[in-house]
């Protein structure tokens, strides 16, 4: 199938109207009383910090495919389907609140707002994101009542491994770069740690969502996985090129930090132009995987160009 273009415009109401969905359902989930307890304090930073906007990109990631595999909707979606995306926006934020703290990226501002940790204790960014990094778990093991046991092993497996095996050694690769003048081998390798990994886990964790008789399933996972390692690395790179090129209050966060704290990146190995050139070319490969896989829309290819043409 070959890939039409999309406006913009219709592919941010796309993931609006998902974004939306998982919104609601995060806030619902975070305001049940039988989960949430004492103190007030851990779940309110819990809660400021998976309220507060973010594109919901790897849940987006992860609906989309479900219902690139099978026919579900944004009607149709249940509980369990819900829980899995929501999850991977948990440890999402987890991430984030972690990669702000002082002794990692030390950023103050995060999604517009004051960082975890500047908005509570240092102490209290820390402990929420422990509870953030564990919740998934007793979500997907306790709460889906539909998925078999096979799928949950499946998701809770991708995301331990994808925590344990990428995330954290992506960070700590990241936070030990002392050259300026890296290998762009290395800085790739970090980068297809620290993020595509579970850019490429949303993909994963959907497919898994879906009954286990898809066709040539082994096939389709390892397409799915070349597409989501491929919009994991432009995803990063973008942002390389966004944090020079964009401004804070677009971005949210601080912009210009990686010329600030001397950080090699890819626009500072290549220059934008090349930067992008490349973002490009994964793109168009990733694109190229996904039209190898059997698929009932093209939605999973909008959201590739989204990656590249996205402003924050
Ligand atoms: C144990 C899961 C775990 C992590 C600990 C702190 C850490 C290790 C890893 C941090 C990795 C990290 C922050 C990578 C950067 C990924 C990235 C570009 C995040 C920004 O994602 P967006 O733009 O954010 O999708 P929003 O706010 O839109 O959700």
């Amino acid at each position: 199938m070959s890939t039409k273009s999309i406006p913009t415009a219709d592919i941010q109401l796309y993931i609006n109207t998902k974004k939306k969905l998982l919104d609601n359902f995060l806030e619902d989930l975070l305001n049940n009383p039988n989960l949430f307890k004492e103190p007030q304090e851990l779940w309110d930073a819990i809660r400021y910090s998976l309220l507060n906007g973010g594109k919901r990109l790897r849940g987006v990631l992860c609906l989309t495919t479900l219902e690139s595999l099978t026919n579900k909707n944004n009607d149709s979606f249940d509980t369990d389907d819900l829980l899995t995306a929501a999850s991977l926006e948990i440890i999402h934020a987890m991430s984030l609140i972690h990669d702000d703290l002082p002794s990692m990226d030390d950023d103050d501002l995060r999604r517009g707002k004051p960082s975890c940790h500047k908005a509570f204790s240092e102490s209290t960014a820390i402990l929420a994101g422990d509870a953030m990094l564990t919740l998934p778990f007793y979500l997907i093991s306790k709460q889906c009542t539909k998925l078999s046991d096979t799928q949950k092993l499946s998701i809770i497996q991708t995301l331990s491994f994808t925590t344990s095996f990428a995330l954290v050694p992506g960070q700590i690769m990241d936070l030990a770069i002392k050259e300026k003048n890296i290998e762009l081998n290395k800085l790739e390798k970090i980068y297809a740690n620290k993020t595509a990994e579970l850019i490429k886990a949303s993909i994963l964790c959907g497919a898994y969502l879906s009954p286990n008789n898809i066709p040539q399933a082994k096939e389709t996972i390892n397409y799915l996985s070349n597409y989501g390692s491929k919009i994991g690395l432009a995803f990063q790179i973008i942002d390389d090129i966004l944090d020079e090129t964009s401004d804070t209050k677009t971005l949210g966060k601080t912009s210009g930090k990686d010329k600030l704290q001397n950080k090699p990146t890819y626009p500072m190995l290549l220059g934008i132009d090349n930067s992008r050139k490349i973002a490009n070319e994964l793109i168009n490969d990733a694109s190229s995987d996904l039209n190898k896989v059997n698929l009932k829309s093209q939605n999973l290819q909008f959201l590739a160009q989204f990656i590249l043409n996205r402003i924050n």
